[in-house]
């Protein structure tokens, strides 16, 4: 396995662009390590690899990070990766989103994305708090927590991030935390080598605005909570609705074969190609 050492040398613009913005003790650096960890196990060639991100703490995953990087506007990175994906086709494209921009103003991106199937894998970083701009309450925000926009209690009901995402059509949904971090490479590792349009959804801790101004402690504590409320898929199954109330269900929760997009498109260029040369003078 690659040495932390090692990661960093070979994957980050650590000479270029660090120091880097997170906190001590932010999830998002754990994530991208594993991240990179998935991407290395796999022995995926940089050059081949497009990271593209939106806006926030998360949003500056690929700033720091030696692929083709692109770092676009709040909410539309799903966009500007499809664009991508459709030109260059053969680039295994990846997204780093955070639970605002994914499912707040990106919200609608993401749920077409989801319809398509196109070849993008999508990491959603649910802090359940809009880290960067001071803790502004985000659409995972749970029932009844406290966020700089709703400092007696959130009243508006959450998003179920992965059930979203399988309601919408992703044809492959994997769920983790920040502290489950070989289960967090090998759900990234399968969900890069799915073809079709993949979400990991990662539950990740921000202490310095979710965990602050909710009292959840330092980032150990979170991560110990993380521990605490994960429940593998495999056990799940076997347990009764109110047994999993408070619980993080995770593992590979959908993981299924329908056509992806960029492939049916080059069948309509085709398509399209044929009847035109069908047509009396249509090959001039
Ligand atoms: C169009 C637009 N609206 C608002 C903002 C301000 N803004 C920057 S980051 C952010 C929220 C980020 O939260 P999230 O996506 O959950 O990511 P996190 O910072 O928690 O990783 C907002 C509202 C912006 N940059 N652009
Ligand atoms: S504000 Fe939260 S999400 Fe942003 S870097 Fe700090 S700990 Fe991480």
């Amino acid at each position: 396995m690659i040495s932390n050492s090692q990661l960093v040398n070979k994957y980050f613009r650590h000479n270029k662009k660090f120091p880097h913005i997170w906190c001590p003790g932010c999830g998002i650096g754990t994530i991208l390590g594993n991240m990179l960890r998935a991407i290395d196990a796999l022995a995926l060639d940089k050059n081949d690899i497009a990271f593209v991100s939106g806006i926030g703490c998360t949003g500056r995953a690929p700033v720091y990070v030696d692929f083709n990087t692109l770092h676009t506007t709040h909410g539309r990175a799903l966009p500007f990766a499809t664009g991508l994906k459709l030109a260059r086709p053969e680039l295994k494209v990846l997204v780093a989103t955070g639970d605002g921009d994914a499912t707040a103003i990106g919200g609608n991106h993401l749920i077409h994305a989801c319809r398509r199937n196109i070849d993008i894998t999508t990491i959603i970083f649910n802090n359940y708090i809009y880290g960067m701009t001071g803790g502004q309450y985000s659409p995972t925000t749970p029932h009844g927590d406290k966020a700089s926009t709703c400092k007696l209690g959130n009243i508006e009901r959450p998003f179920n991030i992965s059930q979203l995402v399988e309601a919408a059509g992703a044809t492959f949904v994997g769920r983790t935390t920040s502290y489950h971090t070989l289960q967090l490479q090998n759900i990234i590792k399968k969900a890069i080598l799915h073809k079709g349009f993949s979400v990991v959804e990662v539950i990740t801790h921000c202490p310095t605005t979710y965990g602050r101004i909710n009292k959840k402690g330092n980032a150990v504590d979170m991560l110990k909570w993380q521990k605490e409320v994960a429940i593998d898929k495999s056990r799940a199954d076997k347990m009764e609705p109110k047994e999993l109330e408070g619980k993080i269900v995770t593992g590979i929760l959908i993981e299924k074969q329908l056509p992806e997009f960029c492939e049916q498109y080059d069948n309509i260029i085709e398509a399209a190609q044929n009847l035109k040369n069908s047509k009396p003078g249509g090959s001039k």
